[in-house]
Order: C-alpha cells, then structure tokens, then sequence
C-alpha cells in the first residue's frame, strides 16, 4: 500500500487535522461504520449522492413523530410549525447560496427538477425556431435532454460548447457559439463525469453581454465549493439535497427574481395560485407560483438541516479537505500501471475519473466491490462525454467532506488487486 504523499500531507494535510476532527464528524455518519464484503466499507461514490449526518435523520424522524402537517393552509398548531420550519429552510438555502431574497429560492425535486421547469416555462415564454440554446459537451443528460425537448417542440437549435482534450471547455468556440440569437446557456459547474470546474462567471458575463440568461447546473457545486449565486451573476442556479447531506427526492431552483417574475408558472394546482374560478385564475407571488402542489415538507425541513451540518463544518475546509484528497487521489491513480485518467483539467474538483485500457469499468467496479470500496461506473450519464474520449464507460472515485487519504490508500491497493486478476 502507498504510503502519504508528503508534499499533500505537509500542505494541507496539517492545516485540516488543525481546523478539524475528522473521527469525530465521520462517527455523525452511521452508514459508513460497517463493513462491506468482509471489508470496511470506503464509500466514494459521493457524486452519485451522499451519506445522511445523525441531524438530518433525525429531524426527519422528529418531523414525522412531531409536527407532520400539510403547510400554508392550516390555522392549527401543527400546520403552523411545519409552516414556519419550511420556510425556516427557504431563508437557509437563501443565505446558503447568498441569493438577494427567499422569493428566489424555489423547492423542487432535485436539480432535474428545476432544469425542467425552467426549460418548460422559457418554452412557455416563446421560444422560436430563430432561437438557439447553448449548453457544453461535458453536460449531464438532465442538462441535454429537456432543452432537446424544447428544440424538438418549438424548432429552436441547439448549440454544444465542444471539449479540449484535456476535458475543459473549447473557449475559443464561445465567440461562434453565443450569439444574439442564444436565449439561454444552460452550463455545468462542475462536471460529475470529469471533476472539470467550469469559469461560470466568465461564462456569466459572456452571454450577458449577448442577452442570453445563464442557468448552472450545481448538482455537482453546491456541496463541494462556496457558492454565490449574485458573485457569479446567473440567472438561475439549481442543486439537489441528496448531493449536499440532504434527503433524496428534495432540490432547489434559485431564479432571479426579476427573471423568474416574467416567467409563466410550469405546473398548475394548489399553493401557486391567488384564486381561481372557471373564468380566471390568477397566480400566487414569488415563490408559490412555481411550487404548485403539497410539497416535499419533511424533505425541505431535513435540507434545511444538512445545509446548517455543512455550514458547521465550513465550506472552505471542505473545499480544502477534498481538494487535498482529490490531489492526492490523482497522483496515486497516475502511478498504477496501465490506467489512464480522463479529464486533467487544471481545475478540478471532487472527481477523478479514470479507466483501465484492458479492463472494462464494471469488472473493475465489481473487484473494488468485493475490496468494499463504492465507486461507481458507466457513463456517468453523460454519455457524449464517454463518446468524447472514445471510451464505453470509466470509473470515478468522488469525494465527500468525510472521505480520508487511508480510504484513497485502500482504493490504490483494489486497483492493484485488479492488475492482479487481469493478469496486467
Ligand atoms: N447534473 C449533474 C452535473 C449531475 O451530476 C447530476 C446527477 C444531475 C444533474 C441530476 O441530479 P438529480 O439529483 O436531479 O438526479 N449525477 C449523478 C451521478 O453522477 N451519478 O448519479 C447521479
């Protein structure tokens, strides 16, 4: 087994053990003390979701045992507590991304969620067949599709921001690419197949200057880096809770509010309207206009918990922590012979992607499996990544805030064990 990359250890290694206990915030995560296939489990599969801290189980326990009710609609006790924790949780994710208002932030399911509301109700806007739609070759199938769908429905063009080869954006592209003709470009922060940080601000100011909105795409960002929704200048921002500590099934759509007051509401029903009859309905302010049903209660109160975990630990040291094990991570992998990393982009965070020339992904998934390591492998959903490299599927170690070099050590030995029963 390798032993600590000293220049790693002695940069940041100290600066983190200082600010902080690792043991101590790794035993706030059941899940992780046990073991798997006889091995102690080493879970780096964090892009795919990430593993609950005790506060946000229990709070989803507490919820249901203590104050379940439907919000916004009843005068008794109970409604008004679930009420004011939900909305609690609204003025959290405010600060959180430090968006200017809490009518920015939007609930919705997860950040396919809020692509898709926004993507339906800009269609819904008047988007045209002279229109055209920007997003970049790196991006997940939740950021290709639902404007592949608009295109389809309304004859608008869609445009890709194409890769280098060193798995970052193509910038010399962009002059070609947005246009005045470009209605939104709809970007990754950071890429989940290739660890690849996109310069969103210069991004931002780009397509701003041609009258193009911005939405990111921060299922990747939003627990990994600091992020400042008015820094960066977007007009829309979107992550899901399950990538961020959070419960599945509970994501937020940030919109500036001058934006999103233009926009038509995606889906109809209770909460996003001011009244209704059969003549007319008018529709509710900021946010409820774009929260149409009962929502995700329990789930929005446990993000506001895991929102409050993250800022307990800080961001910047998370950034640092992982940073750390991301560099560490890469050299380790580098120096195992017969594997090649996909993506080197000179800003990377949380992933390192790689493959085995002679071994497919999934066998070298199953035989870390079997060493008790989660990684996880296939295209990642970003298949014209895959198709970018010319490969079928890789395999990506990604990290998260509990993650430590001893685990990146055990991934480094299942790698050898691998060599080992491919005869490599
Ligand atoms: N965008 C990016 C960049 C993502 O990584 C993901 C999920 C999504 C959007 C969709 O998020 P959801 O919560 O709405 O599903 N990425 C992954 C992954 O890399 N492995 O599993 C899910």
């Amino acid at each position: 087994m390798k032993t600590l990359n000293p220049r790693v250890s002695g940069t940041h290694g100290e600066t983190i053990h200082a600010a902080f206990d690792l043991e101590k915030v790794r035993q706030e995560f059941p899940i992780l003390d046990q073991t798997v296939n006889d091995k102690p489990l080493v879970y780096l599969d964090n892009a795919a979701t990430t593993q609950k801290p005790r506060q946000v189980i229990q709070a989803i326990t507490e919820f249901y045992e203590t104050v379940n009710a439907n919000i916004h609609r009843g005068v008794h006790l109970l409604s008004q507590r679930a009420t004011d924790r939900y909305e609690r949780s609204r003025v959290l994710v405010q600060k959180f991304l430090n968006a200017r208002s809490s009518r920015e932030i939007i609930f919705v399911g997860g950040t396919t969620a809020g692509i898709n509301l926004v993507a339906e109700s800009l269609r819904r806007h008047g988007i045209s067949s002279g229109d055209e739609i920007l997003i970049s070759g790196m991006e997940h199938h939740s950021n290709i599709v639902p404007w592949q769908m608009v295109c389809e429905e309304t004859g608008a063009k869609l445009r890709v921001i194409p890769l280098t080869p060193k798995g970052e954006l193509d910038l010399d592209r962009l002059d070609n690419l947005l246009t005045t003709k470009t209605r939104i470009l709809s970007i990754v922060h950071i890429s989940n197949a290739l660890g690849t940080v996109s310069p969103v601000k210069e991004l931002v100011k780009a397509a701003h200057r041609k009258g193009a909105l911005v939405f990111v795409d921060g299922a990747q960002s939003a627990g990994h880096l600091k992020v400042d929704v008015q820094d960066l200048g977007c007009d829309f921002f979107a992550f899901s809770g399950h990538k961020i500590y959070g419960p599945t099934g509970i994501g937020v759509l940030f919109g500036k509010e001058e934006v999103l007051r233009e926009l038509p509401p995606y889906q109809g029903g209770g909460d996003m309207i001011e009244s209704v009859s059969f003549e007319k309905t008018t529709y509710n302010v900021l946010p409820y206009r774009f929260e149409a049903g009962t929502p995700n209660i329990c789930g929005v109160i446990a993000l506001g918990e895991a929102i409050k975990f993250v800022e307990q630990i800080g961001r910047e040291f998370i950034e640092a922590h992982e940073a750390m094990l991301l560099e560490y991570a890469t050299a380790a992998i580098q120096d195992v012979p017969g594997i090649r990393i996909i993506g080197n982009a000179s800003k990377k965070a949380g992933a390192v992607s790689f493959v085995f020339d002679e071994v497919h992904a999934h066998d070298v998934g199953t035989i870390l499996d079997q060493e008790g390591i989660a990684v996880r492998t296939g295209h990642h959903c970003a298949q014209p990544v895959m198709d970018y490299f010319g490969v079928p599927a890789t395999v990506r170690a990604s990290f998260g805030l509990y993650n430590k070099v001893s685990e990146v050590d055990a991934l480094i030995s299942a790698l050898h064990r691998v060599r080992e029963v491919f005869g490599l």
